[in-house]
């Protein structure tokens, strides 16, 4: 037995020092600890022992199991630390006490962001949609099956221009009802589906801190035809998140409630970062919170022109409302949202060349 396991021990070692990558290493976790593995193969060789070897033969099982798990645990912390120090060298930052030396002006982060958003989209037949910035009542609101006086409209307080009814869009949704009237005849006549994305500036009279800025960007998006489901909203956001961040995305779904959708989901994704174990870009809970969404409800459809009183659900959609500048400080690790809108040179004009 002794002989077995300082041979086990040894093709251990050597197979522990080739495993770079968390997936390689649960594997070889399965191939020592599960129930097939090789120390419970271990344990079925102690079970044809003498009685009187069998204590001995026991201990030294155990304390080879003890020392596999050490190993393990202390590979896995490694290859971590590593794949963080990979994304962190990889993730596009920027140093604000770096002083500008571009004479001719940049891009702005956020129509970076923006701009690489809209390809992802157009990849997958989404049109791009522009919309105002001036709005009505009806369309940031009632269109959105949030009437007059509902309490939904507190979360969203906004500026208000002393033309009648007229105000700065509080939210990208605003465009949706236009959005439906423009292609709602060409899905109807021409069965053609509504794929579209439309990124916005938005306005919210808000208390200002690192993550909350009264004018900030969000980009929306829906997708309207006969049987579309949650499973389509998934899959196209899961595909959008995968290539914004350059690597495979696990999402997940909580309940949310928003008047325009039903049901209303807000969108997580598992932390890049520490790939779900918890840290502090996280708050220790393993998701990040980025897109609320949903199925968009009866009456927003109605209203749109979509579908008729007599069948409420011919045609169904999900829409999603993307808040386009906080994917910019994730994408380039800007820890003050004030950064984007302060019209500093040294911190904006670094992203020219990106
Ligand atoms: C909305 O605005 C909904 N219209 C989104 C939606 C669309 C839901 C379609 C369902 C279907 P919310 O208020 O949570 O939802 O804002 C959406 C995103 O905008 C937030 O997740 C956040 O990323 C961003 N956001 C909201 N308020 C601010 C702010 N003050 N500063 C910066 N970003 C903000």
């Amino acid at each position: 037995m002794k002989e077995m396991i300082s041979k086990l021990k040894e093709q251990f070692d050597s197979k522990l020092k080739e495993v770079n990558d968390l997936g390689s290493l649960e594997q070889l976790r399965l191939d020592y600890m599960s129930k097939k593995g090789r120390i419970s193969e271990l344990m079925k060789e102690l079970a044809k022992l003498p009685n009187d070897q069998k204590k001995e033969a026991g201990r030294l099982i155990n304390s080879f199991k003890e020392e596999v798990t050490k190993h393990f645990e202390n590979r896995r912390d490694q290859i971590i630390k590593l794949e963080e120090q990979v994304l962190i060298n990889a993730t596009e930052s920027y140093d604000d006490s770096m002083p500008t030396n571009n004479p001719c002006g940049s891009y702005h982060p956020i129509t970076l962001v923006q701009r690489e958003l809209e390809d992802i989209f157009e990849s997958m037949g989404f049109d791009v949609e522009d919309y105002n910035e001036i709005v009505d009542d009806y369309h940031c609101f009632e269109a959105l099956n949030i009437p007059k006086y509902h309490p939904a409209r507190d979360m969203q307080d906004t500026y208000y221009l002393t033309t009648k009814n007229q105000l700065l869009k509080s939210h990208t949704s605003a465009a949706q009802n236009a959005i439906l009237k423009k292609y709602g005849k060409a899905l109807r006549e021409e069965g053609r589906p509504i794929k579209a994305v439309f990124p916005g500036r938005c306005f919210r009279n808000e208390a200002i801190d690192a993550c909350h800025e009264n004018t900030f960007f969000q980009m929306e998006g829906i997708m309207v035809d006969k049987n579309i489901s949650v499973s389509n909203l998934i899959y196209f956001m899961k595909t959008m998140l995968s290539q914004v961040f350059g690597r495979e995305v696990t999402v997940r779904l909580r309940p949310g409630f928003f008047p325009f959708v039903e049901p209303g989901f807000e969108l997580d994704i598992k932390c890049l970062i520490c790939n779900g174990e918890g840290c502090s870009s996280c708050k220790n809970s393993g998701w990040l919170e980025l897109c609320p969404c949903g199925m968009i409800h009866p009456n927003v459809l109605k209203y749109g022109g979509i579908n008729t009183e007599e069948d409420p659900y011919e045609y169904t959609g999900f829409a999603f409302g993307l808040g386009l500048t906080r994917l910019a400080m994730m994408k380039y690790a800007v820890k003050d949202i004030r950064t984007f809108n302060s019209g500093d040179l040294d911190s904006l004009s670094q992203f020219i060349n990106r």
